[in-house]
Parts: C-alpha cells; sequence; structure tokens
C-alpha cells in the first residue's frame, strides 16, 4: 500500500468516525478478551472486557479500521470470584458476515483482530492431531513431514527392563507410541484415554481427517491419517499385555529426565507393575479399535478384539489392584482407587463390539452415576466415554441408550446452568492441574447432548466453552501452541525446550490455570490469587503450563466435532 494512499485513509477515518487506525498491542488487546482464533458465522460472539468499569459502548469495526460493522452497548459489570476481577461483556452475536474483524472500546483500545468464517477453526483441529505425530516415540521426525520441529529419534524401546513389581525379569521390547506429555514416559491408562476420546470422533465422523490431511510419514496409504495416527500409539498400548491377559501400568525411567531433547534422554526405562485400571483400559480402547480399524485392517481389528477379551478376563480376576509407585520411582502415578468407571467403559465397548450377554448382564448389574467433577477427570470420565459409545450405536429403543441418554441430558444441563452463573461462561468451577481438559470434556458432554437432542443451546455451549480457551479466559491467552494472537511460548515440554528454536511445537494444549500452583517454588505466579488467574507462561511451570495427550485429544474431540457440525450448516 503507497504511504499517499494510507495518509488520506487515514485522514478519512479520523474525519468520518475519530477511531483512530487499529493498532494491536498485548496490553490493550489484553482487556478485550475474544476467541483470538475467531468465530462461525452462526456462533454465539461475546467478548469479556476488563477494566471497563468508566466504558460505556463498543463497536466492532473491520480489521483495517475502514469500516464500522455493529455497534453495542457493554453489559453491566460483573464481579466473578473465581476470575479475580470485575469486567463488562460486549456481545456482538449479531454479527454474522464472514470477515476479519477487531472490537474497539473507546478509552481502551482495539482487540486482538479475528475472523468470522466457516471452517474457523480448521487449522487449530489439524494442528491438534498433528501434535500427536510430534509425541511419536521410537522414531526420527524428518524435516519433511516435521519442518521446523524436526528431530532425531530417541526412546527406541526395544530393550525395556522388567522392574521387579512387573512380575517378570530380564528385558522386553515396547516400542512406539506417544510421549505422555511434557515427559518421555508412556503411561496406559493415559494413552488409552486419549485413544478412547478420538476414536470416539472417528466413530462418529469418520470423515473427519482422510488420508493425506495431516502430512504424516503414512499418508497416501489409502487409510485415513487419523486411524494412522491412532494405530503408532495402538500398537505400543497392545505390547503392554502381559500373556495372562494383565497389562503392565507404564513404561518410564525412575525419576523425570532433564528438559532435554528425546535423544539426550538415556536414563534406563523399566516396565512396571500390573493394575485393574490399565487392564481395563486396555479392555476398553482394543474393543473400540475392533470396530474402528475394521473396515481398513481386519486382522488388527479381531487382534484388537481378543486383547480386550483377555485383559478383561484378568481385570475380573483381580478387581482390586491399584497402581502404587515402587520405592525411588516418582515419575507419574495416575492415581486411582475408583474403578467401577474402567469398569463400566470397558463393558460398554467389549458389548457393542461382542454383542456378549456377559457384558451387558455386567452393565444391567452395575449401573453407574454420571456427576461431571472437575478436577483430575481423565479418571472420572472413561464411564463417559462408554455411555457416548451405546449411545452412538445402539437403536433409540434400546434400554442402554434410553439410560446413557437421560444420564448425558441431565449432565450437560448442569454444566450449561453453571455456564450462565459466570463472565467467562465456561463450564467449570474448580481449576485443578489439566483444567483445560475439564473445559474440554465438559464440552464433550455437551456435544453429545447435541447430538442427541439437536437442541441449539448445547451446541452453543460447546462454542462459547471452546472461546474461553482460545483467549477468551482470566489469562487472556489463547492456550493451543501457536493458535492465536497470544499463545504459550515456554510450555513445561521437553522436545520444545531442549531444542534452540524459538517456537514450541504447535498445537498442543497448555493445561491451563491450576489454583494448586504445586510448583510455586519454582515460578511467579500473578498476585492475584483468584484460581482462573492461576496459570503461568514459564517453562518449569509443570501445574499450569504442561501439556497432556488426554488434554490434546479433548481438544481433538470438540474441534473435530465443531468443524463438523458447524461447516455442515453452510
Ligand atoms: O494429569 C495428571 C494430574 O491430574 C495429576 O494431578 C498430576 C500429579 O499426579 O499428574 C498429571 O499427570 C501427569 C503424569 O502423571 C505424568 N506425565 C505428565 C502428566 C501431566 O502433568
Amino acid at each position: 500500500m503507497n504511504k499517499r494512499f494510507l495518509l488520506t485513509a487515514a485522514i478519512f477515518y479520523f474525519i468520518s468516525c475519530s477511531t483512530p487506525l487499529p493498532s494491536y498491542s498485548d496490553q490493550n488487546a489484553d482487556s478485550i478478551r475474544i476467541n483470538q482464533l475467531g468465530y462461525y458465522p452462526d456462533s454465539p460472539k461475546i467478548a469479556v472486557i476488563v477494566d471497563a468499569v468508566e466504558f460505556e459502548n463498543f463497536k466492532v469495526v473491520s480489521k483495517d479500521g475502514m469500516e464500522t460493522v455493529l455497534k453495542g452497548k457493554l453489559s453491566d459489570p460483573i464481579q466473578w470470584d473465581l476470575a479475580g476481577e470485575s469486567v463488562k461483556l460486549a456481545d456482538f452475536s449479531d454479527l454474522k458476515k464472514a470477515g476479519s474483524y477487531t472490537i474497539y472500546v473507546e478509552g481502551l483500545g482495539y482487540s486482538y483482530p479475528f475472523d468470522i468464517a466457516p471452517n474457523v477453526l480448521e487449522e487449530a483441529f489439524k494442528a491438534s492431531v498433528k501434535s500427536l505425530y510430534y509425541q511419536r516415540a521410537s522414531t526420527a521426525l524428518p524435516e519433511q513431514y516435521a519442518g521446523q520441529w524436526q528431530r532425531n529419534a530417541g526412546h527406541a524401546d526395544d530393550s525395556v527392563v522388567f522392574h521387579p513389581s512387573s512380575g517378570r525379569s530380564g528385558i522386553g521390547a515396547f516400542p512406539k507410541g506417544w510421549y505422555d506429555a511434557g515427559d518421555y514416559g508412556k503411561y496406559v491408562v493415559n494413552g488409552a484415554l486419549s485413544l478412547g476420546q478420538i476414536m470416539a470422533l472417528y466413530e462418529q465422523y469418520p470423515n473427519a481427517l482422510e488420508d493425506g490431511s495431516l502430512h504424516i510419514p503414512e499418508s497416501g496409504n489409502g487409510i485415513p491419517d487419523i486411524l494412522d495416527e491412532l494405530k503408532y500409539e495402538m500398537d505400543w498400548l497392545l505390547s503392554m499385555q502381559d500373556e495372562d491377559g494383565g497389562v503392565f501400568f507404564k513404561l518410564t525411567t525412575e525419576s523425570f529426565e532433564g528438559m532435554v531433547l528425546p535423544e539426550l534422554a538415556t536414563k534406563t526405562r523399566n516396565i512396571y507393575g500390573k493394575s485393574t485400571t490399565a487392564s481395563l483400559d486396555l479392555a476398553a480402547v482394543a474393543a473400540k479399535a475392533y470396530r474402528v480399524f475394521k473396515e481398513y485392517d481386519s486382522l488388527y481389528s479381531a487382534q484388537s478384539l481378543e486383547a480386550a477379551k483377555k485383559a478383561w478376563v484378568w481385570a475380573k480376576e483381580n478387581p482390586d489392584i491399584a497402581y502404587k509407585n515402587p520405592e525411588n520411582v516418582i515419575t507419574g502415578e495416575y492415581g486411582d482407587t475408583n474403578f467401577s468407571q474402567e469398569f463400566y467403559w470397558a463393558a460398554s465397548e467389549l458389548y457393542l463390539s461382542t454383542g456378549s450377554e456377559e457384558y451387558s448382564t455386567y452393565l444391567q448389574d452395575n449401573p453407574i452415576d454420571f456427576e461431571f467433577v472437575p478436577g483430575e477427570s481423565w479418571a472420572n470420565f472413561m464411564h463417559y466415554l462408554g455411555a457416548f459409545a451405546l449411545i452412538d450405536n445402539l437403536e433409540e429403543g434400546d434400554p442402554f441408550y434410553q439410560e446413557s441418554k437421560k444420564s448425558i441430558i441431565a449432565d450437560a444441563d448442569v454444566l450449561l446452568d453453571r455456564m450462565k452463573g459466570n463472565d467467562y461462561r465456561q463450564p467449570i468451577d474448580d481449576f485443578q492441574w489439566g483444567s483445560n481438559s475439564d473445559v474440554f470434556n465438559s464440552a464433550m458432554i455437551l456435544a453429545q447432548a447435541y447430538r442427541i437432542t439437536k437442541n441449539k443451546t448445547y451446541l452453543d455451549g460447546v462454542l462459547e466453552t471452546t472461546d474461553y480457551i482460545f483467549g477468551k479466559n482470566a489469562t487472556g491467552y489463547s492456550f493451543l501452541t501457536g493458535y492465536g494472537s497470544r499463545t504459550p511460548m515456554f510450555i513445561h515440554h521437553r522436545p520444545s525446550a531442549g531444542d534452540a528454536r524459538e517456537e514450541p511445537v504447535p498445537g498442543l494444549v497448555s493445561g491451563g490455570p491450576n489454583s494448586r500452583r504445586q510448583d510455586e517454588s519454582d515460578v511467579t505466579y500473578p498476585d492475584n490469587p483468584a484460581p482462573m488467574k492461576s496459570w503461568v507462561d514459564q517453562e518449569p511451570s509443570f501445574a499450569s503450563n504442561e501439556i497432556c495427550l488426554n488434554w490434546n485429544s479433548a481438544a481433538i474431540y470438540v474441534l473435530g466435532f465443531l468443524e463438523q457440525e458447524m461447516a455442515a450448516k453452510e
């Protein structure tokens, strides 16, 4: 653009509406919290304005500042203690025209620019799945697929040591799989939950990620890329089953490695003892894999089902074996003492894949409560996956369908109520480790309620929940690395920290606010003690700024669901 044009435009603009041309600084934009990626035309659109006590009006202008497309009044001030601040809301839902915009509040300045577009989350969705490729163990990531995040192979895991707690001795091969999180461990329960959430997306929307969509080494093999990526983890998961059907809990070092690249993280890796949870979670996800892989790989599908049945038998015979770290082992424990949810998930998937009475009888005799409780929701989500699968695969008249439907809708209604009661309009009221996954898990429940009823209120709930993740929150950050105007740069993630690159691996969900602040001695949290402010973009902050498979899988489900449902409307 030439200078004279710019000057004329600026003068015209000044005279016509005396609003300065947009300039975007974190400081101004931080006061106007929006979904930094943007909105579908038909989405609710609500910005949260902080430090706005003396302001009354807002307007939405085109990104270049040349056109005012909507004017509105800010709401009355709202004080919400979990966010520790007073805010006003700017509702611009009436704006549905595709384009690039910014919000202007006189005295405060401009928000970050944002788009209104069909498929507005498509890139973020794909990136959230591609991030699993970057988490692959036992392989190099060549530049061709990984771009600037290329790296050498680490952790062949072909001679892993059996720890005495495993009941075995010597060494074994347990290659492949995805690294669990910011650490290089591989944990069965979390791997299974993550696979389960992504497989739920595939069962519901098999075309969400076709062959070639992810640009991974398997692209072009005639199989949807999402299945190729899932299989990389599933292969490892199946290898964790012992001959007797029981499943080892994890493959990790005794203590965590330094913040180095995989190839430099060379401490001895061990296989630790079996647990009821690991066995049931493998039973559940392998039974689901039977259905998911059947069309493209019938042999693998059948093998998975056999593994699932064996794991179930082991768990029935060993129904109360909780995993506990042996002495001197301090890597993750995924502590969980309530196994009824894992039994329910496994019985549901096995019933759907076999039709066998053994599993339906189990479900009939062991009904389960559904009450979403934020905080460590990975442990309290397995039975939801069972209910979702029953709804997806059974006829409406089936009693299991009816019961599941009733539970999911009742639960979704509680979440919607909670959303109305807080200024950032998201469904959780307790922010713990990985709170962003609680937010996404809630959205997944709302999404099922929408699928069952087609009631748009639930769909709007999913959309607004997603706004929270992408910037409409008390930190002002979009929590998906690389996506948004202000995103985490210093995630607790060894491959990102161990390299000289400035940008972290993209498509990863930061854990999010954690009011427990377990790492406070090593990091500097905001002075404001509010739970939703309890997040920092600092590398040592494993309690707030780590990344983790099941946080990404929850995001993958929700973003994939939205892309499918919202795009279908256009
Ligand atoms: O997600 C887990 C969280 O709910 C627990 O509070 C926390 C501490 O036990 O552990 C989290 O899981 C970590 C796992 O144990 C090891 N890999 C990294 C995971 C994410 O921080």
